[in-house]
């Protein structure tokens, strides 16, 4: 399959992020990407550098003032001490009810509370940079697949799929999978679907689309009830005003087996093939892996070869963007394991 992958992904490496009280290295490490383009090149398939500037996409999906005040984050941190260098900012006070989200505080913390969504989300130096790049990898993806490439595989983190139209959050701060679905309809796709597959609901991408009925997004993961982001992701969210009837939840106990996952995913296929897709992005989280970390489901690395194998039935052109997924060695077997299954079918 052709993939799309930069060294850029490592200008974003902060250091400690919040869990349990405690300040631990952060899950979302840089080896991830490591690990999966290793595997991506060790099984041969053919890995190019991004190709397309996502810019003129990125204010099609996220709020310029989000876009202005993410890229100029470091250096206003900076700005307000240069012993910041060393520090990590993170967000302290947030507009939550009662409280006006419609008067921008000046103060950087401040803003900082106004554009995140939890205090999970560590900001860089490199971190614009760093999501720019995988920004302008789902692009190229999406390109590539609008010109005729049955599907491409986008190799990037940080992540995508909680940052919404104005906010970052778990670790997601430009949503990459929502860039490859709007550079989809730019190319002259009619309806794409998103299929967010990740152990995590993914917010940002329901909210991005959730008044539109020309991108349907259907999601399987943990119950809202007990896992992250825990305030979206029921499955009476079913989309509003034209996008009523065009966002499918679907979420699953903790502690979920395959059988009961794969089972869910039918049903969202089948809504999938309903919708009649002209294009399909796949928000391709690997945490649903029995072995992850922070997650708790239990498939296993040849149900991700099962995966592929049903994506592929869709026989839709397909973009897949990596989303979540923490057990780093095996990541790249896994994900592999999904553009091998799919290319085998
Ligand atoms: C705790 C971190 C919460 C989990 C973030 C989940 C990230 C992810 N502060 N999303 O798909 O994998
Ligand atoms: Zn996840």
């Amino acid at each position: 399959m052709r993939t799309v992958f930069t060294p850029l992904h490592a200008l974003h490496a902060p250091a400690t992020e919040f869990f349990r009280g405690e300040r631990v290295p952060c899950f979302e490490k840089v080896d991830r990407a490591r690990y999966v383009h290793e595997a991506l090149v060790a099984r041969g398939h053919r890995v190019d550098a991004p190709e397309v500037d996502s810019r003129p996409v990125l204010p099609q999906v996220h709020g310029e003032r989000y876009l202005a005040f993410l890229e100029s984050a470091w250096a206003r941190w900076l700005a307000l001490d240069p012993a910041n260098a060393e520090r990590q900012p993170f967000p302290s006070t947030w507009p939550i009810r009662t409280l006006r989200a419609d008067r921008e505080p000046s103060e950087f913390s401040a803003q900082l509370g106004v554009y995140s969504m939890d205090n999970g989300t560590p900001i860089c130096a490199g971190t614009w940079d760093a999501a720019k790049a995988g920004a302008d990898a789902a692009a190229t993806a999406a390109r590539w697949v609008s010109q005729g490439e049955r599907a491409a595989f986008v190799a990037t983190r940080p992540p995508g799929h909680h940052a919404g139209p104005d906010f970052m959050g778990g670790y997601c701060f430009l949503n990459n999978a929502a860039v490859a679905a709007q550079a989809l309809r730019n190319a002259g796709a009619a309806r794409v679907a998103v299929l967010d597959v990740d152990y995590h609901h993914g917010n940002g991408t329901q909210a991005i689309f959730y008044e539109r009925a020309d991108v349907q997004f259907v999601s399987l993961h943990g119950d809202p009830r007990t896992e992250f982001p825990f305030f979206l992701g029921h499955a009476d969210e079913v989309g509003a005003g034209a996008g009523q009837g065009f966002n499918l939840n679907l979420p699953l106990p903790a502690g979920a087996l395959a059988d009961a996952w794969f089972d869910a995913l039918a049903a969202g296929m089948a809504r999938i093939r309903a919708f009649g897709a002209e294009a399909l992005v796949v928000s391709l989280g690997l945490d649903t892996f029995e072995h992850d970390p922070i997650s708790k489901f239990k498939l296993s690395s040849d149900d991700f070869l099962r995966l592929g194998e049903r994506v592929a039935s869709l026989d839709l052109p397909t973009v897949f963007v990596l989303e979540g997924g923490y057990a780093v060695e095996a990541l790249g077997q896994n994900a592999v394991n999904v553009l091998d299954g799919f290319e085998s079918a």
